[in-house]
């Protein structure tokens, strides 16, 4: 195995350490199940089976809802493992939005939880997927029964090209459906090794995985990060700050939204030494308050390592493992990975610190473009591979980026995204709503609330109450307002456009008390 196989593919890293190291735990949950190199790199092949048995070959995608647990990961494994597509679908998301994923991206077999296939059966043959296996929270269902079964060929690989699909991520979109981000091979191998050799990863350190696994962030820059490194996963249900401050004597590593610390500075027990065994702190997914930084490090001693990243481009940037971590900025480019910003409106270059621009990524890291949307791919990635992410930033003197805004529409709470266009059709076609406009306003925990701000038509009656009750079952919970507004009428400029940061000023304290 060459270190060209490990940036190249993601699995090599798997058969790498069952060979050399093969007893090495690789995840172990709070219940103290465990698995090492080895069990892994043997059921992942069980799992790629049942997933050929079900009619699976490389190149198909394989749709997933399913709970967070030790098996979620290994049927992500037995995808890489094959060469199929790993198509992730957040367990928050309504039959209506799991639809969609299923009619768009068209997978070769849907997995869902137990409970859920009386529903989404229907849903899924109406999408034409052919098959349906079930995965539930404790690794029980019709997939782990496939994989169990003696007639399973353990011996399941495929070596493709760095350029082959691993993954398609949703991500919203400005214009309001969700666009499916092709994820290769080469993506993820490059992102981990370069994420590992910044982080100094080794095969000592243990990771709390407190994060969901259908993100880029709980699923390559956390578990794709340990396995490039041959390191330990221990996999808690989902963050709890109480649990997390609990088990910090057992671990090296912790990856978090900037919420995950909010909430751990709120307990009396997190200092140095609740912290001695822990040698780094990763934020991400969102603008990590400068205040959060500091109280971070006065309580603590450790100094939080913001790193920013994308959906389209997994891990961008990150703040030095050696060196100054300053509080407000990202950081600088990975390995490998090329920024420019451009002047926002002439679209000339800055080569000058200090100066905003829209932030252009290069490198490796940038997808293969968006899921059968031609169009979308060639309006994002130019011809000679910069991708417009959609972020404005500055460069400091010494060449760290700082984010100061986004040139999309869009808002993040809890670390997660939300795209108000999406969230604006959905309120604008209830009944009773004459227009609406969503922004996000400051919230302790959640960074961002999500909040709507809407006009009735004349005569109708709305309630926030209303409103929320008829999104909650078309949109996941998270995307639901925390508060909707109901007002006379919106503020428009002179071009009739809706003033968004004048309602985010007006109402910037609703979320104070
Ligand atoms: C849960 N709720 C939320 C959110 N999470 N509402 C708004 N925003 C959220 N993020 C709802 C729940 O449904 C619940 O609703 C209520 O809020 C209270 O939930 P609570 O128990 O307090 O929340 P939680 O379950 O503890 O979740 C908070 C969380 C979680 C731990 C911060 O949201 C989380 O794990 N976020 C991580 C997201 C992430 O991985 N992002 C990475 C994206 P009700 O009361 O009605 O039941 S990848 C990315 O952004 C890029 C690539 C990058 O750079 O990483
Ligand atoms: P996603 O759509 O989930 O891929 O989220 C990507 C977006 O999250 C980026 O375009 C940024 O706007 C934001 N983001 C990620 N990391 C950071 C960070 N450390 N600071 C500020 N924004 C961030």
């Amino acid at each position: 195995m060459t270190t060209e196989d490990f940036r190249s593919d993601p699995y090599a890293w798997i058969e790498a350490t069952a060979r050399q190291a093969p007893e090495r735990a690789f995840l172990a949950t709070l219940s103290g199940r465990r698995w090492s190199y080895a069990d892994v790199h043997r059921l992942s092949g069980s799992w790629a089976s049942a997933l050929q048995r079900l009619g699976v070959s490389a190149g198909d995608r394989v749709a997933a809802q399913s709970d967070k647990s030790p098996e979620a990961v290994l049927l992500y494994l037995a995808c890489l493992r094959m060469g199929a597509v790993y198509v992730p679908i957040n367990p928050a998301n309504t039959a209506s939005e799991v639809s969609y994923f299923l009619q768009d991206c068209a997978p070769r077999v849907a997995i869902v939880r137990p409970a859920d296939a009386a529903t989404l059966g229907p849903i899924a043959a109406a999408a034409d997927v052919s098959q349906t296996a079930t995965l539930g929270a404790d690794g029980s269902g019709t997939l782990a029964d496939l994989a169990n079964n003696p007639a399973s060929d353990p011996g399941v690989r495929a070596h493709l090209d760095p350029g082959a699909l691993a993954a398609i991520f949703y991500t919203s979109g400005t214009t309001g459906r969700a666009k499916g981000a092709m994820l290769t091979r080469g993506n993820l191998a490059s992102n981990a090794c370069a994420l590992a050799t910044t982080w100094k990863f080794s095969v000592n350190d243990v990771l709390l995985h407190a994060l969901p696994l259908f993100h880029v962030h709980g699923l390559f820059a956390a578990v794709n990060t340990v396995l490039a490194s041959g390191a330990t996963l221990l996999l808690l249900d989902a963050f709890d700050a109480s649990l997390v401050l609990r088990h910090l004597p057992e671990i090296t590593v912790l990856m978090g939204v900037p919420t995950f610390y909010t909430r751990l500075l709120q307990l009396p027990g997190l200092d140095r030494h609740s912290t001695a065994h822990v040698r780094l702190f990763v934020s991400g997914s969102a603008p990590l308050l400068a205040q959060v930084h500091r109280e971070f490090e006065e309580r603590t001693g450790h100094v939080i390592l913001e790193r920013y990243g994308m959906t389209e481009t997994l891990m961008n940037t990150s703040n030095p493992y050696e060196g100054a971590r300053l509080p407000g900025f990202v950081g600088t480019p990975l390995p490998g990975v090329e920024i420019r910003l451009l002047d926002a409106q002439t679209g000339a270059l800055i080569d000058q610190p200090d100066q905003t621009g829209a932030i252009e990524i290069r490198g490796p890291n940038v997808c293969a473009g968006y899921w059968r949307d031609r169009q979308k791919t060639i309006s994002e990635i130019r011809p000679d591979g910069w991708f417009k992410s959609g972020d404005l930033g500055r460069f400091n003197r010494e060449g760290y980026l700082q984010i100061v805004g986004r040139a999309k529409d869009m808002l993040i709470t809890g670390g997660y995204n939300v795209y108000p266009k999406e969230l604006e059709q959905e309120i604008d076609s209830l009944a009773g709503v004459l227009e609406s406009a969503v922004i996000g306003l400051p919230h302790r925990d959640l960074g961002e609330a999500v909040t709507a701000i809407v006009v009735a038509n004349p005569d109708a009656m709305i309630s926030e109450a209303s409103i929320i009750a008829a999104l909650q079952v078309r949109l996941a919970r998270y995307k639901v307002p925390r508060r909707v507004l109901v007002v006379p009428e919106l503020p428009r400029n002179t071009m009739g456009k809706v003033q968004k940061n004048l309602l985010r000023e007006r109402h910037a304290a609703l979320y104070e008390t």
